[in-house]
């Protein structure tokens, strides 16, 4: 069923297939097709130069009819150099998104001619490998859930079983203190793309199961599941497994209606805005090898509507309390209180912190698509040798924003803390 043409006002044609029972929303006012439309300007106007979000970008524009060349462009090139640079460094995971992004792009040319899917089984097994020595993969259990959904998608070799095995719901999976719903959701679609592929492997069923299961407990009583960056990745597994559950245990309109609300603030940056977008339209990442690659040029009007907000400006101080912590050795703990002006966020308490006291304080960032990571406090390096990382928190709930993102009140108590993952 075609839901609607959202967004042909403004002159783009987007197709939705709600799977009509769970999400069936048949009136999208105009802000909401306008919201829609200031996703894909944040997505198309990205000139970030990381390979995730030119990845992510491309898959999300599969899905909208209307094309862009200029960004098209752009993002293929950068996702072809990543690809063609052979690099060991790349991960595992982001040489799976290249390769859903080439197909996403209609360049399945490329990825036959050079045996990409080979070379992704390869870094795949060195994951597997990895956890076969030391317990955990090189790196996610997220980075294997895109192994697998594009080694499946692309019709690579894998073994039901061992995969049934590797994504069993156990905590060191799916666990850093809480449930991974990013991880969780993202192995459904992998499980679901080889169920799909290899009907009745009880094991694979059962995984799915008990991951859908789990996802459902995260959800909170406004919709959103687990936090609002986990949601558009949670809608795509809830989207697929709908045999796992009944109608009742998810509104998916509340849902919808809550991740539009937050449309424009928190969906600001191009790898988010990509993230959660195919949700949007009622599409998962297993849509991805689906759908025509003949170029519908459309009506090119990228005339983008523009939602003004007003930012209070104050010249009003709050002030925060901040510590640092090392949890795992728990020799170091420094706390202090500091100043910043209404709005500020939790770089600029760290940055206060540090002028007060280098040596306590002092910390260093890397920039990242999600913006600074930040990598070492009071000298004190965070390592991914190590699988360690400095977590952030407030009044002790981990945060759900990095440092540049979040916004801290009066009264808050941050904090940073060297943890394990
Ligand atoms: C695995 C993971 C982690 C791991 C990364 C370990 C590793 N070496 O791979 C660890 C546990 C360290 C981590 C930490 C954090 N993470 Co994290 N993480 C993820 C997850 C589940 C998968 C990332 C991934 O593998 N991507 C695939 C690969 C191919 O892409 P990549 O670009 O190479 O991935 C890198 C970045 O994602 C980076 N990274 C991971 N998380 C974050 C968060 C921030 C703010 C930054 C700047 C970078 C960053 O680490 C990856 C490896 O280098 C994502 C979920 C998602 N939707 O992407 C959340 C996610 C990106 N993380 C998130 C958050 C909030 C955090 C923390 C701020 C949590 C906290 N309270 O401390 C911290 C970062 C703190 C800091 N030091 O600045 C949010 C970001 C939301 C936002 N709008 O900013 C996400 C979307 C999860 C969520 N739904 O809340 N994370
Ligand atoms: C593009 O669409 C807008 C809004 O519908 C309209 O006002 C404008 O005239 C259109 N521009 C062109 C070149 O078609
Ligand atoms: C994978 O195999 C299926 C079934 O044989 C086929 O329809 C599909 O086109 C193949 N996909 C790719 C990307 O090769
Ligand atoms: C689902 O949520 C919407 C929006 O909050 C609400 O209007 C609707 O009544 C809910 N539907 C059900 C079946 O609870
Ligand atoms: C807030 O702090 C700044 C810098 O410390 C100072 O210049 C300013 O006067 C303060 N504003 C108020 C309202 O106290």
């Amino acid at each position: 069923m075609r839901v609607s043409q959202w967004l042909s006002p403004v002159g783009f044609l987007l197709f939705s297939l709600f799977p009509a029972h769970l999400c069936n929303i048949c009136e999208v006012s105009s802000k909401e097709k306008d919201k829609l439309a200031l996703l894909i300007n944040t997505m198309v106007n990205s000139n970030d130069p990381y390979s995730s979000i030119a990845s992510h970008v491309l898959m999300a524009l599969k899905f909208v009819d209307q094309h862009y060349p200029k960004a098209e462009t752009t993002f293929l090139n950068q996702v072809k150099l990543n690809i063609m640079q052979c690099d060991d460094a790349v991960t595992s995971g982001q040489f799976a998104l290249d390769l859903l992004a080439l197909t996403a792009a209609c360049q399945t040319c490329i990825i036959k001619d050079y045996e990409l899917v080979k070379k992704l089984e390869q870094k795949f097994q060195a994951e597997v490998d990895s956890i076969d020595k030391h317990g955990h993969p090189l790196t996610t259990y997220y980075q294997l859930g895109l192994d697998v959904l594009a080694i499946c998608l692309l019709n690579g070799t894998y073994s039901t079983s061992k995969i049934a095995d590797l994504f069993s719901v156990d905590s060191k999976k799916y666990y850093n203190e809480q449930f991974s719903v990013d991880t969780g959701a993202l192995a459904v679609l992998a499980l679901t793309c080889v169920d799909r592929k290899n009907p009745d492997v009880k094991e694979i069923r059962n995984d799915i199961r008990m991951l859908v299961e789990r996802i459902l407990k995260e959800i909170k009583p406004d919709g959103i599941i687990g936090n609002i960056y986990s949601t558009g990745r949670a809608m795509q597994a809830l989207f697929v497994t709908s045999q796992y559950y009944k109608e009742k245990d998810w509104n998916c309109t509340k849902t919808l209606q809550n991740v539009l609300n937050h449309i424009p603030e928190a969906f600001h940056r191009p790898i988010t805005a990509s993230q959660v977008f195919p949700a949007l339209l009622g599409k998962t990442y297993l849509d991805l090898t689906h759908g025509s690659c003949q170029s519908n040029p459309g009506d090119l009007n990228n005339s983008v509507p523009t939602i003004t907000e007003s930012t209070p400006q104050s010249q009003e101080n709050i002030s925060v309390k901040y510590q640092v912590v090392d949890f795992i050795t728990k020799d170091f703990k420094k706390s202090t209180e500091v100043s910043v002006p209404k709005g500020s966020f939790f770089l600029n308490v760290m940055e206060k912190a540090q002028e007060k006291d280098q040596k306590a304080f002092g910390f260093t960032t890397k920039s990242s698509e999600w913006g600074p990571y930040v990598t070492s406090v009071a000298g004190i390096e965070a390592s991914s040798k190590d699988r360690t990382y400095w977590q952030l928190l407030n009044n002790d709930q981990p945060l759900s924003q990095g440092v540049a993102d979040f916004v801290v009140s009066k009264g808050d108590k941050l904090e940073v803390r060297l943890s394990r993952y």
